[in-house]
């Protein structure tokens, strides 16, 4: 068995969980991304050695981008979709001239990830991610009031719906909204939209279901992984989280079936997958280990967090080892998949409760410092003693 590389999310200099402070959480590699350079344009290689420097600076490196993003043109194939998907490849080849050679991306429209609270408290005063259904129901219907969302609900959904709103004051309608649209690309750092705008973007998938949208997904890939072989860069795919369509948007990476297809029809070694333990487990079909053994030559980069779920649909972020997802046998097999590609894979703790002084402190909504922290030691406790005990059987 080969140890996974631990590294950590960092935002870039505006972090309130800074180098220096990563530097002691026992990580060693950082996962980042130029945040300021809008969707689209090329990363330079300027850019890309200056940010790599204050990384190296706090002795650390940059194993992971996460991520260039994909610009909408790109998921649509429309507009200037061509000039960004060659932006898209130089941006690889100055990553690799730089020695960065992990990028991570997503092909979920509109949205990135989205939740309707972001400080759900927990029992032990912790707080952390939550997804409640009925409530992204009533922004649905009632709050954006996007045409034809009654389609998408059951009448027992839509009841729910109603009371949900008529729960809500003013205030709450605010933090709603701007809680569901802070999962846009680019995260918190998104300037906030109003209603219609964000209804506009909507619209303009009004054509795109979801084999439009595999179809533009395998397009973008042929032509990017032709540069990624070539520059022995290999790629991430992020899953969708949730891993189920919103808002009328096509979703086509929830779960194995559609994992596979995308490396079914492109086969291109550089063609790989961002394991995010917390997307995929929130559907009780998916079953991670076996994932995890189906795709193991294919998972580039591994994302650990674990979600619980309740009969109505909602989720909430548990603690890294206490979710529904089986960590212990999702972490052997990453183990396993690590030794079969003979490579140290790069995992991050993904998100982590706010809890003790992160409490008190600004930082991105699931990229506390001291909740991340007990995920990373307890992950890490994990695979050592997954390790040791297979050490002693062999
Ligand atoms: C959420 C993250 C995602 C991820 C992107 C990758 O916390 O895991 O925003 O970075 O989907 O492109």
């Amino acid at each position: 068995m080969k140890e996974l590389e631990q590294t950590w999310r960092w935002y870039g200099p505006n972090d309130g969980v800074s180098l220096a402070d990563i530097r002691q959480s026992g990580a060693t590699g950082i996962v980042t991304a130029l945040h300021h350079i809008p969707n689209g344009e090329i990363w330079t290689v300027e850019e890309i050695a200056q940010r790599k420097k204050e990384i190296e600076a706090a002795g650390l490196v940059w194993s992971v981008v996460e991520s260039i993003p994909v610009h909408e043109d790109i998921k649509r194939a429309s507009g200037d979709y061509l000039r960004y998907i060659e932006n898209y490849k130089q941006s690889i080849l100055n990553l690799a001239q730089n020695g960065i050679r992990i990028v991570t991306y997503n092909f979920m429209p509109v949205l990135d990830w989205s939740r309707t609270e972001l400080e759900y408290k927990m029992p032990d005063g912790s707080t952390g991610l939550f997804f409640e259904k009925a409530a992204f129901a009533a922004f649905d219907l009632f709050i954006l009031k996007r045409p034809n969302a009654a389609k998408d609900y059951s009448e027992v959904e839509q009841q729910k719906a109603k009371d949900r709103l008529a729960k809500m004051s003013a205030t709450d309608k605010q933090k709603l909204i701007k809680n569901i649209i802070a999962g846009l690309p680019g995260g918190t750092t998104e300037s906030a939209l109003d209603l219609a705008k964000f209804q506009a973007i909507l619209d303009t998938y009004k054509n795109i279901d979801e084999m439009v949208l595999r179809n533009n997904l395998v397009f973008f890939l042929e032509q990017i992984t032709s540069v990624a072989d070539q520059a022995n860069v290999k790629l991430a795919i992020h899953p969708d989280d949730p891993p189920f369509p919103l808002l009328g948007l096509p979703r086509i990476l929830s779960t194995t079936n559609d994992v596979a297809y995308i490396f079914e029809k492109v086969k291109s070694p550089s063609n790989g997958l961002c394991f995010c333990t917390g997307s995929f487990g929130v559907r009780p079909d998916n079953n991670l280990p076996m994932m995890v053994h189906k795709f193991a030559d294919r998972i580039n980069f591994i994302h650990l967090r674990a979600t619980k779920r309740d009969k109505e649909g909602n989720f909430f972020e548990a603690d890294h080892l206490d979710g529904d997802v089986n960590m212990y046998s999702v972490m052997k097999n990453l183990l396993i998949a690590a030794a079969k590609q003979d490579c140290h894979i790069p995992m991050r703790p993904d998100h982590g409760h706010k809890m003790l002084d992160d409490l008190t402190k600004k930082t991105n909504p699931g990229y506390s410092a001291i909740g991340r922290l007990r995920g990373l030691a307890e992950l890490r406790g994990l695979a050592l003693g997954i390790m040791e005990s297979n050490r002693f059987k062999a």
